[in-house]
């Protein structure tokens, strides 16, 4: 790839993505929704099918000239249903959030009720905030994680789910460290009469591998972004085994939600699936949580209390009650040091959402990068290291020259100048 041509043609925006690469280039990324897609991926999505409207789907489309989009999209669509072993699949949502709406639009009448997990509580904005489409045009109940072990208390679910009667369960979280029981949800929405929908956009990356339950077997939908554990472009995509509700989320999504699908963000799905298949991506997602679990461990060796006393999956929720600092400062003080990740609510919360008492860190970027335990291990500790030095200059710039050091050794994007 080069940005050549761009930087004749307009400087102005080449500079601003060689900054971008810059930064991405400079810092330990561990934003837990974030990866750095392949190059391929990328050739993809800047391709010349940005330029093809499709409105409609493979073999049913409202313009001329679509029939090499229809191979593109017809090889994204064959890929994800074989990596994730299920019966039919949409890939034209551009967010998760579309997909979700999607969902809710093929399943749900405004005013019925849906239950999901609480924002505050590591659920999604798209789970029912008030904020969001689905807390404006739904009857909204929420679950949150108990008190004690700030885990989903299932008991808790079914108690709410039978005094709430919701037409759609929505079992999925951005901020949930630990293992989600697909199948005892399925079991509650069973019971209640609901239907489930499985947001697995954050562990999606895992559950094709394996190191998280599959919801396919489960839910009647389920709804993912390809661009978090999955390591493909921004964008999501919905699955279920039910050709009812496939036709209704078709539907759905065109002509009821979007128009002209992305077919060059297609495209780079579709890379992002084949290379899924990949058992290198295998062992790269079991890396994912073997450097999670190091760095918890650093983390903790380190001084700082894990939310649900540490991790299952791909992200740990700090809390930094004993730093005595908000996430807002901590997210701050950290990039100063070479290390980005976000300020995160955590179970209990009482600071404002702008201020948190945690913060969120990830591993699916970092070890794209070629991080492994050891090195997410030294990571956790340099976090500690950091969030209880905040006065202390010595010790920050040690830490960034260590992190320096470190990410000259894992190169990000060598093949790009
Ligand atoms: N904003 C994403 C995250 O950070 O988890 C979810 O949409």
């Amino acid at each position: 790839m080069s940005l050549t041509q761009l930087s004749e043609r307009d400087p102005l925006v080449a500079q601003l993505i060689q900054k971008e690469l810059n930064r991405e280039r400079t810092q330990i990324e561990l934003i837990a929704s974030e990866n750095f897609t392949s190059a391929a991926v990328m050739e993809a999505v800047g391709s010349v099918l940005t330029n093809k409207y499709s409105e409609g789907y493979p073999g049913k489309r409202y313009y001329g000239g679509c029939h090499v989009v229809d191979e593109v999209e017809q090889l994204a669509i064959d890929r994800v249903k074989e990596l994730f072993g299920t019966a039919f699949a949409n890939v034209q949502p551009h967010s998760g959030v579309s997909a979700n709406m999607a969902v809710s639009f093929a399943l749900l009448e405004p005013g019925d009720t849906i239950l999901g997990m609480s924002l505050a509580h590591g659920g999604h904005l798209s789970h029912g905030s008030p904020a969001n489409y689905s807390g404006k045009l739904y009857k909204v109940y929420s679950y949150a994680v108990d008190t004690e072990t700030e885990r989903i208390d299932m008991d808790e679910v079914l108690r709410i789910a039978k005094e709430c009667k919701p037409k759609m369960i929505i079992a999925g979280a951005s901020a949930y460290p630990r293992i989600i029981d697909f199948e005892r949800f399925a079991a509650v929405a069973k019971e209640v009469g609901a239907y489930l929908m499985a947001d697995i956009a954050h562990t999606a990356g895992l559950v094709a591998t394996g190191y998280h339950p599959s919801p396919v077997p489960w839910a009647d939908v389920v709804t993912s972004t390809s661009h978090k554990t999955l390591r493909g472009p921004r964008g999501g995509f919905i699955m279920t085994n039910n050709e009812e509700i496939a036709t209704s989320i078709d539907k759905a999504i065109f002509p009821g939600a979007q128009g002209g699908p992305l077919q060059h963000v297609i495209a780079g799905k579709a890379v992002a699936f084949g290379e899924a298949m990949q058992p290198s991506f295998k062992a790269y997602a079991g890396q994912i949580i073997k450097n999670m679990q190091a760095m918890a461990e650093g983390l903790t060796e380190g001084g700082l209390r894990l939310v649900t006393g540490g991790t299952d999956n791909h992200l740990a929720l700090v809390d930094l009650t004993a730093t005595g600092m908000p996430g807002s400062e901590a997210e701050v003080l950290l990039e100063q040091v070479g290390i980005t990740v976000n300020k995160n609510v955590i179970p209990n919360e009482t600071r404002p959402a702008l201020e948190t008492s945690g913060i969120r860190v990830g591993t699916a970027a970092m070890t794209t990068r070629g991080f492994d335990d050891e090195d997410a291990r030294e990571i956790g500790s340099l976090i500690a290291q950091t969030l209880f030095a905040k006065d202390d200059a010595d010790t920050l710039a040690a830490v960034r020259a260590r992190v320096t050091e470190m990410l000259a050794q894992h190169l990000l994007y060598p093949e790009l100048v």
